[in-house]
């Protein structure tokens, strides 16, 4: 048969087919390297050995956390508690639009901000460049949210503490995933590692994925990473030079852009501070 890897612990993987579970082992082939078998896979299965004897190909895959064949990939950022995190966002941003992963932003605990305009306008303004954007802490975007993962398969990414596993609990009062009070999350070390996990909600799947504090550039060249700002690549042919990096060149529209604040500034300082660590990085490969 064929199914769908939702879990996988200690070299065990839960498979679903057909609205039942089936626990497997991989084929000898696949036990030496854990890590050819990953939540999100479709795999066929001999039912009768219950090993699972081939992983079909995949469409995308990460590494950590590892998890393969997303369709969408949600990022959460609380707007406080802790404070609204626009580098991380920018940077996640960037990197899921490289790997063509589908990037949706859910803002949550908007019922903390006393004054919410400056917010609305970055909500604003990530939903113009072309993101779907959502907000919680106000129950208006849950339904929406729910529609989004129909059909997908999703996961959720963010800091420690964001409000992750409170929104999938929302929409599933069953998941009782833990919630951590947030002194606890944010005082959490580095190395806890947990699992991933596939849980379904309607007809669609989505992972609690462990806290995504840092995420590292994929090897990227200067012009591909420049792309992945979407509204600079919109606007590229306004530049002077084609191929423009948007950083030392004369006449850059960005950059003018940014001057007279139809750029949100701190999209650009972030795309600068990228494209320094790429550059960096490339250096040191030599
Ligand atoms: N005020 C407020 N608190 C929230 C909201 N969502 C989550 N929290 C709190 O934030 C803390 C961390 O939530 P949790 O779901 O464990 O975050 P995770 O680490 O991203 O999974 C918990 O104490 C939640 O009760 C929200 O929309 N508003
Ligand atoms: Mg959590
Ligand atoms: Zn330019």
């Amino acid at each position: 048969m064929q199914g769908l890897v939702i879990k996988a612990i200690s070299g065990e993987y839960s498979v679903f087919n057909d609205g039942k579970l089936l626990t497997c082992k991989p084929k000898g082939l696949f036990r030496l390297r854990e890590e050819l078998v990953k939540v999100g896979d479709r795999v066929i299965v001999d039912e009768k050995t219950k090993t699972i004897i081939a992983v079909l190909p995949r469409k995308n895959e990460l590494i950590r956390p590892a998890v393969a064949n997303l369709d969408k990939i949600f990022l959460v950022f609380s707007v406080k508690e802790p404070d609204l995190n626009l580098n991380l966002l920018d940077r996640l941003l960037s990197i899921f639009e490289y790997y063509d992963l589908h990037p949706i932003i859910v803002f949550t605990k908007v019922d903390l901000l006393e004054n919410p305009e400056e917010f609305l306008k970055i909500s604003d303004y990530y939903h113009q460049i072309g993101y779907a954007t959502y907000s919680t802490g106000h129950g208006l975007s849950f339904e929406l949210i729910k529609q989004e993962i129909s059909g997908s398969i999703c996961a959720f990414a963010g800091q420690s503490g964001v409000g992750k596993s409170t929104l999938l609990n929302w929409f599933d009062g069953s998941f009782q995933i833990k919630t951590d009070a947030i002194s606890q999350a944010l005082g959490r070390g580095k190395h806890t590692t947990r699992h991933v996990e596939l849980l379904k909600l309607g007809d669609g799947w989505v992972a609690d994925t462990p806290g995504f504090g840092t995420i590292e550039y994929p090897n990227i060249d200067m012009l591909t990473f420049s792309q992945t700002f979407r509204e600079f690549f919109a606007a590229r042919k306004d530049c002077q030079f084609n191929k423009c990096l948007h950083v030392d060149e004369p006449d850059c529209a960005i950059k003018k852009m940014v001057k007279d604040g139809s750029i949100l500034s701190s999209r650009y300082d972030n795309y600068l501070l990228f494209y320094k660590e790429i550059k960096e990085n490339l250096k040191n490969q030599y």
